[in-house]
């Protein structure tokens, strides 16, 4: 079975994974994570897009929002918010809580990210590996227009993506190493697929850790396109992206330099010859992946750009 490396942002990158462990073996799979959204809240670390992959896939996200616990409960963070005054801006449910706990328990007694994301895909019974980025603290920064230098949740979720963006800083990136094992499965993958998340804040938090992007270079890579009709599927991704790449084409062309497959959506049809004119492969196919039936006709159709895929 052809071993298979998933670069991976949170809740699109969920939906496309239900699909990619149909296609795959999943004990052949690594999903490597972003961890620049990550953050620290009442004391605990918590990290978004490890969670919305592991809830998704192990079957206890809440299928509408994306994020958090099916069925949660608020309890503790009502007594945070009104007994004792604690910011509010950003909720845990009791569920997603317990996470949380286990994650920073392990840091808190040394361990490592990678160890305490272990602990909790186990718990959940992921039939594949799941890694950070990294290991190290990475936060993706928000600079706005109004002068204010904010963290990536602290603008998204606290202030509803409302100020503009004057740039992006991923703070820590440059002195960050890839978390253990992510450069090995790298480098033994027969397929690399760029999820459909972010381009800026997703997978380019992932591609700015020092040694994986250049680790993609004699790869097969292959992408989906998270904007389709000249929008994102969902996110924010049309407040950071510049204009001309605000396109099934146009984030192709950010990737140019190492991508040799692109899945756009039916819609996009009329920019294929724009993405083959890169050098770069291209499928169209329905991408909306309401279901895990759709999301695997697209992981097909991603893997069958690279290699003819049993
Ligand atoms: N998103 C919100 O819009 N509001 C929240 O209060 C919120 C809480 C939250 C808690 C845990 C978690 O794993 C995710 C949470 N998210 C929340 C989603 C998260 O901000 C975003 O989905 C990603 O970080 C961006 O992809």
């Amino acid at each position: 079975m052809p071993d298979v490396v998933a670069l991976a942002g949170g809740i699109g990158a969920a939906r496309f994974l239900r699909g990619l462990v149909r296609a795959v073996d999943p004990t052949a799979l690594t999903v490597v994570a972003n961890t620049g959204d990550d953050l620290r809240l009442h004391g605990l670390h918590v990290s978004p897009d490890l969670d919305s992959i592991t809830y998704t896939l192990g079957g206890g996200v809440d299928a509408e929002r994306g994020w958090g616990r099916a069925g949660e409960t608020l309890a503790v963070s009502t007594e945070l918010r009104d007994r004792y005054g604690r910011p509010a801006w950003f909720t845990l449910g009791d569920r997603d809580l317990a996470t949380h706990l286990v994650r920073s328990e392990v840091l808190a007694a040394g361990g490592t990210l990678s160890e305490a994301t272990a602990r909790i895909a186990a718990a959940w019974g992921l039939g594949f590996r799941l890694l950070p980025m990294t290991d190290a603290p990475v936060a993706t920064r928000i600079t706005t227009t109004d002068g204010r230098d904010l963290h990536f949740q602290q603008w998204w979720v606290g202030e509803r993506a409302g100020p503009d963006v004057a740039g992006v800083r991923l703070e820590g990136a440059a002195d960050a190493r890839p978390a253990p094992g992510v450069l090995e499965a790298i480098a033994a993958a027969d397929a690399v697929v760029l999820c459909p998340s972010n381009p800026v804040v997703s997978i380019g938090t992932i591609l700015s850790v020092p040694g994986i992007q250049d680790a993609l270079a004699d790869r097969p890579v292959v992408g989906v396109s998270p904007i389709v009709g000249g929008a994102p599927v969902r996110g924010m991704a049309d407040r950071l992206l510049p204009p001309d790449q605000l396109s099934a084409a146009g984030v192709a062309r950010r990737y140019a330099g190492f991508l040799d497959g692109w899945v756009m959506d039916t819609r996009d049809a009329d920019l294929a010859d724009e993405v083959a004119d890169l050098g770069v492969r291209v499928a169209v196919t329905d991408t909306i992946m309401t279901t895990p039936e759709i999301a695997e006709a697209v992981a097909r159709a991603a893997l069958g750009l690279v290699r003819p895929w049993s």
